[in-house]
């Protein structure tokens, strides 16, 4: 069949809207209609060639949801008609990360930038019949997409579908870094440098936790003020030194005890580390352009000052485990939603959509079919 999609095909070019044709689903796969994919800025940094990927064309897009509208003869638990949410590391379930529930670790992780299906082949071809990848086994700037059934996470039918996109990225990967990689506590204090879509929910989650100092960053006014609105108790508008200074005023010159990095670690997570307090976590949720390939922090500063610096993907538990988990707390009225979508577009206009990410207009723009 053929599907309208946007496909990358060459790092710095736009993305271009083209029809490819797609394959009927496979024995484990799964043809879903995509209704909504969120703007997420990994496909940003692919685009631009910060982040390499392994083959062109690739059809982008990894925060979605959507319809299921087939099945392959081996699928288990998932049926037509389905709404569902796609993770975007899959869980093979043999693996010895799957094996003890950490799904986001699965061994099929590194995989995800390479373009094939899990099973190693295609199901998409542009319009001279070259094969097209789909992004971290996903696709999703696409009307329609195939993926195996290990990306795939069944939700109950009264979630609207803009809002399931978003627990499919930026909200586990914020609110679990919180909870499951720092494990804030009540009355711990937080900073978040970069509050956009991964850092806007490390600041719900901390609240969620009951931190009762959490500091938001930026350079963007805007998303201090959105902060506030998700938990923040102090914004501060600085960068660099500034940044540690003014973090260090707010704390008796102590620091935080969590220092969240969500944006630009090679130029964020120096001054994070100076102003978190010792033997405090220093947590980076954010991607770094391939260039970067060291930050300089003095061993023995590091060592003196006994903090820990820890990497967290997915928010450091099994999306299987977190997503059901997430949309209950909204259900609860918990945790936010709504209130990160800052801006809609159709697929047409996903290049504009990433002007206005990258002009930092947007928490989450959000693509709806
Ligand atoms: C990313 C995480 C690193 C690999 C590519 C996908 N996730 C979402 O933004
Ligand atoms: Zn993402």
């Amino acid at each position: 069949m053929l599907s309208k999609a946007a496909l990358f095909r060459r790092p710095g070019d736009a993305l271009t809207i083209e029809p490819i044709e797609l394959d009927a689903p496979r024995s484990t796969e799964v043809l879903v209609q995509v209704a909504a994919v969120g703007l997420c800025r990994t496909d940003l940094h692919v685009m631009r060639g910060e982040r390499r990927v392994a083959m062109q064309p690739m059809v982008l897009g990894h925060e979605a949801s959507g319809t299921v509208e087939a099945i392959g003869s081996a699928v288990a638990g998932i049926s037509v008609g389905d709404h569902v949410v796609l993770t975007f590391i899959p869980a093979c379930g043999r693996c010895r990360w799957c094996a003890k529930g950490l799904n986001h670790l699965c061994a099929e992780g590194p995989r995800i930038t390479q373009g094939p299906q899990l099973d190693g082949t295609f199901r998409r071809r542009d319009n001279e019949g070259r094969d097209v990848g789909a992004f971290c086994m996903i696709g999703a700037f696409s009307e329609r997409t195939v993926v195996d059934q290990a990306s795939v996470i069944v939700i109950e039918k009264d979630i609207p579908f803009d809002l399931a996109s978003l627990v499919a990225c930026g909200v586990p990967a914020g609110v679990g870094a919180a909870r499951n990689r720092a494990k804030v506590k009540p009355g711990d204090s937080v900073l978040v440098v970069g509050v956009g879509g991964d850092g806007m929910n490390v600041v719900q989650g901390a609240r969620l936790c009951g931190a009762s100092t959490i500091i938001a960053a930026d350079i963007v006014q805007a998303k201090l003020d959105w902060a506030r609105e998700f938990g923040a108790t102090h914004g501060v508008n600085a960068e660099g030194e500034a940044l540690t200074r003014a973090v260090l005023a707010l704390t008796d010159g102590i620091g935080v005890q969590h220092a969240f990095v969500c944006v630009d670690p090679a130029a964020t997570l120096v001054p994070a580390f100076r102003a978190t307090a010792k033997a405090g976590n220093v947590i980076v949720t954010a991607l770094t352009p391939d260039t970067v390939t060291e930050i300089k922090i003095p061993p023995l500063e590091l060592f003196v000052t006994q903090k820990a610096i820890m990497g967290t993907v997915y928010g450091f538990a099994s999306p299987r485990l977190q997503i059901p988990e997430l949309l209950a707390l909204y259900r609860r009225g918990s945790l936010k939603l709504k209130e990160l979508i800052t801006q809609t577009y159709s697929l047409d206009d996903v290049n504009r959509g990433y002007a206005d990410l990258d002009a930092g207009k947007n928490l989450r723009g959000v693509i709806i079919f």
